[in-house]
């Protein structure tokens, strides 16, 4: 298919046994989708109430715009593209550009509350902000600029670059590590320290070499994307190995634990969940093993 032609070329990673109406689920709040657009397209300009958020797999030289700031795509970046935030594609380089796309589409379908706009007259939405003008704005940990105020309820950071996210966790205190996921940072909004957007939390984590993780289980579902490395995550009794590039879920209330395969090599995945929603509504649940 061309872009010209269609709303965005997208493949839904669809999960048969969630039957939903009207749209596709993955999890029952979430879903996940791999995006392609090829050089010179553009996917057009629009917003929706469902939240979404892009985690790059492949390509350079193409940019998402949400709300008039560019932010140029490398792979392992996260993009945020907020509820009813204007938000278009455009590759500008020369090769192909894939990403996975992360959306709350179930939770907002089930409230019957999918609002849809195509930006008005045209394709792409004007550049009204420097390129990656929030990147600028809190290019420091825990420095801001003193004439900038925030009013809306999701991360005024629009692009967590993926140079950062591996310097984070390569300077992490090994003190630090969960028995659960070893060692994690969260993409955090800096406005508040809460999550980057009310219904979805996102993560970088890293599997030092060999690690095996404690199980535990949660109600919210997590999304993974396989950034570095290769291992295996075993869901109650089904093992599920994975590799570079890979996508894979952990639906909620199920036993995991991760694996990394390799003694010498560190794995890194990048995900998201529902924990803030969950969290907001008071029924969020965790147990391990020892049923605490
Ligand atoms: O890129 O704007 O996978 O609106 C689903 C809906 C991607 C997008 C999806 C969308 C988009
Ligand atoms: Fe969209």
């Amino acid at each position: 298919v061309s872009t010209e032609n269609v709303e965005r070329r997208v493949l839904g990673l669809t999960n048969p046994g969630l039957k939903k109406t009207g749209h596709f689920a993955t999890t029952p709040n979430l879903v996940a989708a791999i995006q392609l657009i090829l050089p010179g397209e553009t996917a057009l300009a629009h917003h929706h109430t469902p939240a979404a958020l892009r985690i790059i797999i492949e390509g350079e030289g193409a940019y998402t715009c949400t709300n008039g700031e560019r932010c140029w795509m490398e792979p392992g970046d996260l993009i945020l593209t907020p509820a009813w935030s204007y938000h278009d594609h455009k590759n500008e380089g020369n090769g192909p550009m894939l990403w996975l796309d992360g959306l709350d589409v179930p939770l907002i379908d089930a409230m019957d509350t999918i609002f849809f706009e195509l930006y008005p007259g045209k394709r792409t939405q004007p550049q009204t902000q420097a390129d990656q003008a929030s990147m600028a704005r809190f290019a420091a940990p825990g420095m801001r600029p003193a004439n900038f105020s925030w009013d809306k309820n999701y991360s005024p950071l629009t692009k967590y670059p993926w140079k950062n996210m591996v310097q984070a966790l390569d300077g992490m205190l090994a003190s630090d590590a969960s028995p659960y996921d070893d060692l994690r940072l969260e993409y955090f909004n800096p406005h508040t320290g809460g999550p980057v957007m009310s219904t979805i939390a996102c993560y970088a984590q890293k599997l030092r070499a060999g690690a095996h993780t404690q199980k535990h289980r949660h109600n919210n579902a997590t999304i993974y994307h396989v950034f570095r490395g290769s291992g295996y995550t075993v869901i109650d009794e089904q093992r599920l190995d994975w590799s570079e590039r890979d996508v894979f879920v952990i639906p909620g209330w199920h036993w995991h634990e991760h694996v990394n395969l390799s003694a010498s090599a560190d794995a890194v995945l990048i995900s998201y969940t529902d924990e803030p929603l969950l969290r907001t509504l008071g029924i969020l649940r965790e147990e391990n093993d020892a049923g605490q």
